[in-house]
């Protein structure tokens, strides 16, 4: 007998609410929850697949030990055993900074893991705690840690007028600037009501085709093509005068900053026309409401702080945070109510603090210890080195930058643990893989994309909304599967650890459940857990009297518009060459530049072996413009190779009207170690390895170029299986 089942897709963080049809304790059938009131019956290929995510053949089912070169089964509770005794003697020997933690994408929908995870890291003692986070957007909290945070947050997308989206495709990635929660619908509500979108891409994206302009720069570029729209607001005078002087500080330092970056200037560096700068510019500017934000792509590309303070500083000039007396659009829910108030909060410091990493002078920042550093802390001999990593939901081989560096450092760990449901790229080369249970085995809550709220300045839900979802089905029969928090509380438990969470010490002679847990993660909630189980659709818990309150009387914090850091290095993009790479170390040159971008159909590194996701085939195509193919005499499907100054990979070409000559659009976290190069079209290629972690990055962050690769293309071996 079928039944149906509401529950929340974990495939990626957008967390849809949906229907699930279960025959006993079999998923067959995925479609969106028409009742949820924030997703609207929403979902996508990948969310559909979840059947065949949780029924695939080669999903983990019971934990591995490497031996020789292959992984044979053993039991959890004696998988546990062995980790902790080993973890012991390494502390013992090396101290606790010899064992390192990555929280990967998959940490995001399963919180007690991530947070269980650190409360062991802490508890052991080991400040290297790193998250994929770190290679993502870091520039994001480092932006904010310079300019400073509107305490109530930025005007939400429903009512503005105007949107700014640069190198973001939330349509297709679900992620950051339109909410991601059914994006497509809320951007053709916006649109609908009016919305004058501009998009700032090198790929016409799927937002781009909707956009009132389009400025289709040659990638890189953003922080000139950001500082010539700010030189035009104010030259223009668009700026909101009354907003500035009242609450922020340097503008006449910012003034002085931008007035060379002329729209004559940013035409000839990024290469778009001075007329559409300037349409960017007034059509944002004169809009009534509505925020600039960026995605990875300018994240990934030189200079992501610079480029993410420069977001900040147009919309503190046009004045588009949230004022005194206007609704509070989300107050959260599973979180402490959100009292935003109408003024600067307190600015956290950006870097130089904290724990020191052994090299490149990179240490903890608002971004987080980077994970670019980590390849080299496990590869450098000596005091504090590296030599036991946990993996939780990533996968560092083919996600990490500088593929070779990192593939080295994993080959001399002397413990792997990798917590991921397949034998990953990473999981191959790791000595333990512990499986964990997948979403629909295990409760859910909604919580983490409220969390979302306090990184950068993306907002989580646009209205305080709330899902629970219980376990709906068991595991598969004769599994031994531990949810990612149970690895950290069972390895505790034996090396006699007492773990805190959420500032609560746990009692570790007994068991917990994941929704107990879900107890101590949402202490103090505006909504109570136990109401928030009472809508099996998810519910958006309204109250209209939380509205943004006055800045008090003796705050004296403004937002920084001026800042020295900022302004220097954006003195320095103004002093580097026209032509050629700027923003770029070493002398040789390239003819094109790589950039990221995401495939509808999978995640990351996720989906890859699911057949209705692969349609178009096993590999990440390295898009490029028709004109540019001609020239080379490619064709589609053809093997191109791909160099830039780090490494050489091989990918397979396809045609893009979308992509702008000069420019390879390929997606990352494909591919695998380089001995499977030969696996081009089952596998497909590693952008990673273009990169390179400690030729051109971030001197804070570390985050290297991972978007934006000058590299040499041309006509591949064609000899490539197929
Ligand atoms: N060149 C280049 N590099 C990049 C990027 C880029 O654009 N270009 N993007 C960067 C970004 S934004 C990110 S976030 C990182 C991603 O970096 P990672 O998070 O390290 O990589 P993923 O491929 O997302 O790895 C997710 C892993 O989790 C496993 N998994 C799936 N479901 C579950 C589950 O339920 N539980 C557990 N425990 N595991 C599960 C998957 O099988 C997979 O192996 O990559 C970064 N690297
Ligand atoms: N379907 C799907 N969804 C995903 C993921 C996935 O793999 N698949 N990954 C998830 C992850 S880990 C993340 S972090 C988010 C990311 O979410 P987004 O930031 O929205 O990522 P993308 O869709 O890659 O959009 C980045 C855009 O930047 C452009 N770009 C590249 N380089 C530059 C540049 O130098 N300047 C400018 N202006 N633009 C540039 C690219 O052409 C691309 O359109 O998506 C998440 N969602
Ligand atoms: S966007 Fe797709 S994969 Fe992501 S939560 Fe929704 S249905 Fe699942
Ligand atoms: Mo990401």
């Amino acid at each position: 007998m079928a039944e149906v089942k509401t529950a929340i897709c974990r495939f990626c963080h957008s967390f849809c609410g949906v229907n699930v049809t279960l025959e006993g304790n079999r998923p067959v059938k995925v479609l969106g929850d028409i009742k949820n009131p924030m997703y609207h019956g929403y979902t996508c290929v990948k969310g559909r697949q979840l059947p065949e995510q949780h029924l695939h053949p080669e999903r983990l089912l019971v934990p591995q030990k490497k031996t020789g070169t292959s992984h044979q089964p053993l039991a959890s509770d004696v998988a546990l055993d062995e980790i902790a005794a080993r973890l012991s003697r390494l502390i013992q020997e090396h101290g606790p900074r010899a064992v390192a933690l990555y929280t990967g994408t998959y940490s995001f929908p399963y919180p007690a893991g991530a947070a269980m995870a650190r409360a062991f890291m802490q508890a052991i003692g080991s400040p290297m705690t790193f998250t994929s986070g770190s290679i993502d957007q870091p520039g994001k909290p480092m932006a904010i840690a310079f300019h400073g945070r509107w305490h109530a947050g930025p005007q939400p997308f429903a009512d503005a007028d105007t949107w700014m989206l640069v190198g973001a495709n939330p349509v297709v990635s679900k992620w950051g600037g339109i909410p991601q929660y059914n994006p497509g619908k809320r951007l053709h509500d916006a649109l609908q009501q009016g919305m004058q979108l501009i998009v700032i891409d090198p790929r016409q994206t799927e937002a781009a085709r909707k956009a009132a302009l389009h400025l289709q720069c040659k990638p890189g570029e953003d922080p000139t093509i950001l500082t010539g729209i700010i030189h035009l607001i104010i030259r223009e005078a668009w700026y909101d005068k009354a907003f500035v002087d009242a609450e922020s500080s340097g503008f006449e330092a910012l003034k002085a900053a931008v007035v060379d970056f002329t729209p004559d200037y940013v035409a000839r560096r990024a290469e778009i026309p001075a007329d559409k700068l300037m349409g960017a510019a007034r059509i944002f500017a004169t809009g009534r409401r509505g925020m600039v934000t960026a995605g990875t792509g300018p994240n990934m590309a030189p200079r992501g702080t610079l480029t993410e303070y420069l977001v900040l500083v147009i919309n503190t000039l046009c004045g588009r945070w949230l004022r005194a007396g206007e609704p509070m659009p989300n107050p959260f829910a599973l979180m402490p109510t959100r009292h935003g108030r109408a003024q600067t909060e307190p600015k956290p410091p950006a870097f130089g603090y904290g724990t020191q990493l052994r090299v490149r002078g990179l240490g903890e920042n608002a971004g987080g210890l980077s994970a670019a550093a980590l390849a080299d802390e496990i590869l450098l001999g000596g005091e504090g080195q590296v030599k036991a990593l946990f993996s939780v939901g990533g996968n560092p081989l083919v996600a990490w930058p500088d593929q070779l560096k990192t593939w080295d450092a994993l080959k001399h760990l002397e413990l792997s643990v990798c917590l991921d449901i397949k034998l990953s790229a990473t999981a191959k080369m790791s000595h333990y893989v512990l499986p964990p249970k997948l979403g629909l085995e295990c409760p859910a809550i909604s919580m983490p994309n409220e969390g979302v709220w306090f990184y950068g300045m993306s907002t989580g839900y646009p209205e305080p909304y709330a899902m629970y979802q219980p376990a709906l089905i068991e595991p598969p029969h004769g599994s031994d599967l531990l949810e990612e928090w149970q690895v950290f509380f069972g390895l505790a438990q034996r090396m006699g650890l007492i773990l805190r969470l959420n500032s609560q010490a746990l009692d570790m002679t007994r068991d917990y459940t994941t929704d107990e847990l879900f107890e101590i993660l949402t202490v103090g909630s505006r909504i109570r857990l136990s109401e928030v189980k009472q809508y099996p659709h998810g519910h958006i818990f309204n109250d209209p009297t939380i509205i943004v309150l006055p800045k008090e009387e003796d705050c004296e914090e403004r937002l920084d518009i001026g800042n020295s850091i900022m302004l220097e290095e954006l003195h320095t993009v103004r002093g580097e060459p026209l032509t050629g790479h700027a923003g770029y170390s070493g002398q040789m040159t390239f003819s094109h530049r790589l950039v990221s971008r995401r495939l509808n159909d999978v995640y990351n590194s996720s989906g890859h072996d699911i057949p209705k996701l692969m349609k178009n085939g096993r590999y990440n195509p390295a898009y490029m413009n028709p004109k540019d193919m001609a020239s080379l005499d490619l064709h589609a499907g053809d093997v191109v190779e791909i160099a830039s100054s780090r490494a050489k990979i091989l990918g397979v070409v396809e045609e893009a009207e979308d992509v702008r000559p000069g420019v390879v659009s390929m997606s990352h976290a494909f591919g695998d170690a380089p001995d499977e190069d030969h696996k081009l079209f089952s596998i497909g290629s590693n952008t990673g390895r273009l990169t390179s972690v400690d030729e051109d990055y971030d001197p804070r962050t570390g985050m290297p170029v991972m978007s934006a690769i000058p590299v040499n293309v041309r006509r591949g071996d064609q000899a490539v299986a197929r």
